[in-house]
């Protein structure tokens, strides 16, 4: 807001500075395109609909996610969820300059392969950016504060949250969200489903989301789910939930 205030003020300074040299149609245009300096920076919570670059190499995450994995998930997976849900927007006239959270709020009113596409591409960029190579961050105190009035301690959360990773039938995701109530609870939707979803059975704000799908852990677990899950939380970046968190 300070930032924008000063844009604004340097704007109409250069122009006050200038308008009396310029004839009024230029001045009109200038004012048009000063105008443009005013539009609010995206919150980075908002999602677009271009994928970003992964913010670590592919085998940053080792042991934990294998280096092909990491490569045919983010380039193969993630990346076709990014370009079919730009072909879904441009077939139903869609504004891919508007956050992603827009189509999915009101997902109902859109075709299947929006939904498989939006939720696939929205929870896949969530799922790098929740990701590091440091194996040491731990909870926020305001994070760790309120998942202890949830669940009663930090073991108890990952222990729900675990069962509801294992328990997710074929292919989803487990989730932590803060609701609009301002509770956290642990819940899981079915294929690339989210809780942002108006058909979701429990909505909210997705703090972590981690995918079960195969193609996440198949290559490197086979069968073992469960140790694909106890290796997500050494890479887990409590530092990324705690600002999703405070974002709220
Ligand atoms: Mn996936």
């Amino acid at each position: 807001m300070k930032q924008s205030t000063r844009r604004n003020f340097i704007g109409q300074s250069a122009i006050a500075g200038i308008g009396t040299l310029i004839a009024l149609p230029t001045l009109g245009a200038i004012l048009e395109t000063g105008s443009t300096l005013h539009t609010a920076t995206p919150s980075p919570f908002k999602t677009g609909f271009d994928q970003q670059p992964l913010p670590y190499a592919y085998n940053a995450l080792e042991p934990s996610i294998d280096t092909l994995t990491m490569d045919i998930h983010y380039n193969k997976h993630a990346a076709a969820y990014s370009k079919n849900v730009k072909e879904a927007a441009l077939a139903e006239s869609v504004d891919t300059t508007k956050p992603l959270e827009d189509v999915l709020s009101k997902i109902s009113k859109y075709s299947g392969k929006m939904r498989n596409n939006a939720g696939g591409h929205y929870n896949h960029e969530l799922f790098w950016k929740q990701l590091s190579a440091d194996t040491s961050t731990q909870p926020t105190a305001k994070l760790l504060t309120a998942i202890t009035a949830s669940f009663g301690s930090l073991d108890e959360f990952k222990k729900q949250f675990t069962t509801a990773a294992t328990t997710r039938f074929g292919s989803g995701w487990a989730w932590l969200i803060l609701s609009n109530d301002k509770k956290l609870s642990v819940i899981s939707t079915p294929n690339q489903d989210n809780p942002l979803m108006d058909i979701a059975e429990a909505k909210g704000f997705p703090l972590i989301g981690l995918d079960v799908w195969e193609h996440a852990y198949y290559l490197k677990y086979q069968n073992r789910r469960a140790d694909y899950i106890a290796s997500f939380w050494k890479i887990l970046n409590w530092n990324t939930v705690g600002e999703r968190f405070n974002s709220i």
